[in-house]
């Protein structure tokens, strides 16, 4: 197997909305520069990219997918990502790694939404981006049209290199602006011939070619001083100027393309060769200390581990690409994330599901290597002697949140170890463990992600789970002051138990006044692991409860306090004051002060008018503007308080108060109200008291519970 030097290494994600053509075109750029002996289809389930058999299974790409194909003696690293957006998790990865990103639009649908959400993840790294139209060969194909929605969305970065003739059913023509020349397809697509553009497109063509010299030069002044001069720049002048507006970000060529039909990939290919730049041309990467990493080859070694496969029963394949010197079989690295010596034992290119040994990699490439042994997404390897930590792949926040449960619960130990397994592999998978309600809670992007999940959970560690709604974290608490005694007393046979409490409990607030008529001899302020306060306050007169007693009064109320009178929810917010009680010489102990310190407090309050209370989060829904008014009718109808409403763009950015019990699988709800348009990020507010009808409710439904039980 041949190393590329740097130089001749160039990586690409290829990006876009579900659908686009990403796996096809992939395929077509492995077969064309002749590395496969025949094309795969998506819908034959036997592209290189789409290898999953639950990619088979529903006819798309689950997972990115690391392929790489050969050009003119370059080598493009290419990463197939899926386009459905709760799959983002394995997006994001391909955007750390790719330097140029080549994002496909629709020819007959043009910008969708999935292009736009997969654009706003893209603008986290401001890598160059060059944009192929696809599908040109369908009967809606609209090349004008898409281009002007792309303006539209992306500005007017967006650059034509290429238009196309005949678009439609009868495709097969391209003009190139940068080569000016025609490219004319056989039918089977391949290697285009190439002639003189015709006389009736002449003029258009050449309006465009000014248009895209001037993109070429505007960024660099001697480029412009000799377009000023010639009128005109030679093809290595355009080559230059393109790159470094890619760069800039202020040019976004657009190439044409039908995957299907294996036009104009070979085209593109050499664009990527020529143009598009490598990692050593890119802007240093970031670290976690606040430098940065130049990719370079005479760097010392550091590799990045993007992603970790996880083959049943083959181990782990961690993919990385290198970022600066090169690697070799039998390196010894250092994981600066956990410190761990790392021996490279086997080092492959990888192609789908195929791996190909090499010995060394360069700066720049991308490849793989197994059985590392405490290494994860997202690290940093690196020769001995340095201290270089990159930083880690920003993965978005779980838009849902749900509980899981094995369906046969002996299989609740294999379940966790089955999730811990998938979450190394998919980041995006979320496993937490609620203390409160005892739950496991599954933090994923969507419905979708969970099926998927579900899947893989049956087929690959033979588990079977059914997913619920979380249990809503409920709050206790009072809204006036009460007092209770209890009397604590047991005789039987041999020693007996004696204690009384009398107590009394207030709401507490910060700064509230010291109890009057009451001389405080020791307060003890608790902040509650549940969240909220219990002020506990030693009032008692004459030592008629032993100072040794408090600790055990204090113990049963805050036992009494993690399942509150109500529902069962944890009680806060209380200033409990123990002024009076009666102690016995013989029969008073611990216990029996528990006991009386925990009846006394209950019964103070059900009487101190109990108040539930439910947690309120601040949400922030992005939708864009002619959906807004859908998504507040949606969100008053959820008890909601709307705070603001920000427009930008063609987005308004709505801010509300919410009950967490109004937001359940709302990101489901958000996506069906707005075509997958709307996102929305969530956090905790506060606890809020419920009305007096939904408190009602709620108890009852508790004891009907505890009944049922
Ligand atoms: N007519 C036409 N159909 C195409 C073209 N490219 C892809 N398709 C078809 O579009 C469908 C989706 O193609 P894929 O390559 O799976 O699209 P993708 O972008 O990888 O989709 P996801 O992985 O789900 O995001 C398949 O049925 C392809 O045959 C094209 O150039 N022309
Ligand atoms: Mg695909």
């Amino acid at each position: 197997m041949k190393v590329f030097d740097a130089k001749h290494i160039k990586n690409i994600a290829l990006l876009g909305s579900h659908g686009c053509g990403k796996t096809t075109l992939a395929e077509t750029m492995l077969f064309e520069a002749g590395l496969i002996p025949r094309r795969g289809r998506v819908e034959d389930k036997n592209t290189i990219s789409d290898h999953h058999e639950l990619e088979h299974e529903r006819g798309s790409s689950v997972h990115s997918t690391l392929l790489h194909t050969e050009w003119r003696n370059y080598k493009i690293n290419i990463i197939d990502t899926p386009g459905l957006d709760d799959l983002i998790g394995e997006t994001m990865p391909a955007l750390r790694v790719a330097d140029t990103c080549v994002l496909l639009l629709n020819g007959h649908h043009g910008v969708e939404v999935g292009t736009d959400l997969v654009w706003e993840h893209m603008q986290r790294y401001t890598r160059p981006v060059i944009l192929a139209v696809n599908q040109l060969d369908h009967p809606l194909a609209d090349f004008d049209g898409t281009v002007a929605q792309a303006r539209e969305h992306f500005g007017p970065a967006v650059t034509i290199m290429q238009y196309p003739l005949d678009q439609g059913e009868g495709f097969h023509r391209i003009i190139d602006l940068l080569k000016m020349t025609m490219y004319v397809f056989k039918d089977a697509g391949g290697k285009p011939e190439k002639q003189a553009i015709p006389e009736e497109e002449k003029e258009r063509a050449e309006a465009l070619h000014q248009e895209l010299v001037e993109k070429a030069a505007e960024n660099d002044e001697s480029l412009m001083e000799h377009y000023f001069e010639k009128g005109e720049l030679d093809e290595d002048e355009m080559r230059l100027g393109l790159k470094k507006g890619m760069m800039m970000r202020s040019c976004f060529p657009v190439f044409c393309m039908s995957a299907t039909r294996n036009m104009g990939s070979g085209r593109l290919m050499g664009f990527i060769d020529n143009v598009a730049p490598s990692a050593m041309e890119m802007p240093p990467e970031p670290m976690d200390n606040g430098e940065v990493l130049q990719c370079s080859v005479d760097g010392p070694t550091v590799l990045f581990t993007f992603k970790t496969v996880i083959e049943p029963h083959a181990g782990h394949l961690s993919l990385f690409k290198v970022m600066s010197g090169s690697v070799s079989e039998g390196m010894e690295l250092i994981n600066d994330n956990t410190g761990c010596t790392e021996r490279i034992n086997q080092l492959f290119i990888v192609d789908g599901k195929e791996r190909k040994h090499v010995n060394k990699l360069e700066a720049g490439d991308i490849g793989g290597t197994v059985k590392l042994k405490d290494t994860a997404t997202g690290h940093t390897l690196h020769t001995p002697g340095h201290a270089i930590e990159l930083k880690p792949i920003a993965f978005p926040p779980s838009r849902l949140r749900m509980v899981v449960k094995a369906q046969d619960q002996k299989q609740e130990e294999k379940l966790h170890a089955a999730l811990v397994e998938v979450q190394k592999e998919d980041p995006t998978i979320v496993l937490s463990y609620d203390r409160e309600t005892g739950q496991q809670i599954i933090g994923s992007q969507g419905e979708l992600h969970l099926n998927l999940l579900k899947w893989k959970l049956a087929h690959h560690y033979k588990v079977d789970v059914q997913f619920s709604s979380p249990k809503v974290p409920y709050r206790e608490t009072i809204r006036k002051a009460a007092d209770a005694h209890y009397r604590h007393k047991k005789q039987s046979g041999g020693s007996g138990q004696f204690a009384e409490v009398h107590l009394k409990v207030e709401p507490w607030f910060e700064g509230m006044p010291e109890p009057e008529g009451h001389t405080v001899r020791g307060k003890d302020i608790h902040e509650l692991s549940t969240g909220g306060v219990l002020a506990f306050y030693n009032c008692i007169v004459g030592g008629v409860i032993d100072n040794k007693f408090l600790p055990s009064i204090l113990k049963g109320i805050l036992e009494k306090m993690e399942k509150g009178p109500l529902t069962g929810s944890p009680a806060r917010d209380i200033r409990v004051i123990v002024y009076d009680g009666k102690m016995h010489p013989v029969d008073s102990n611990d216990i029996s002060f528990k006991i009386a310190g925990m009846m006394a407090f209950k019964d103070a309050f059900t009487n101190a008018a109990p108040q539930l209370m439910e947690p309120i989060q601040r949400i922030e829904v992005h939708v864009p503007s002619d959906l807004v008014g859908d998504v507040m009718t949606d969100l008053q109808a959820r008890r909601s308080i709307v705070t603001g409403v920000d427009a930008n763009d063609r987005h308004q950015t709505i801010q509300a108060l919410v009950p967490l019990a109004e937001l359940d699988r709302y990101s489901t709800t958000l996506r069906s109200l707005t075509q997958g348009r709307g996102t929305y990020t969530e956090h905790f507010h506060q606890y809020m008291p419920v009305t007096a009808e939904l408190q009602n409710k709620l108890v009852l439904g508790n004891k009907e519970e505890e009944l049922a039980v």
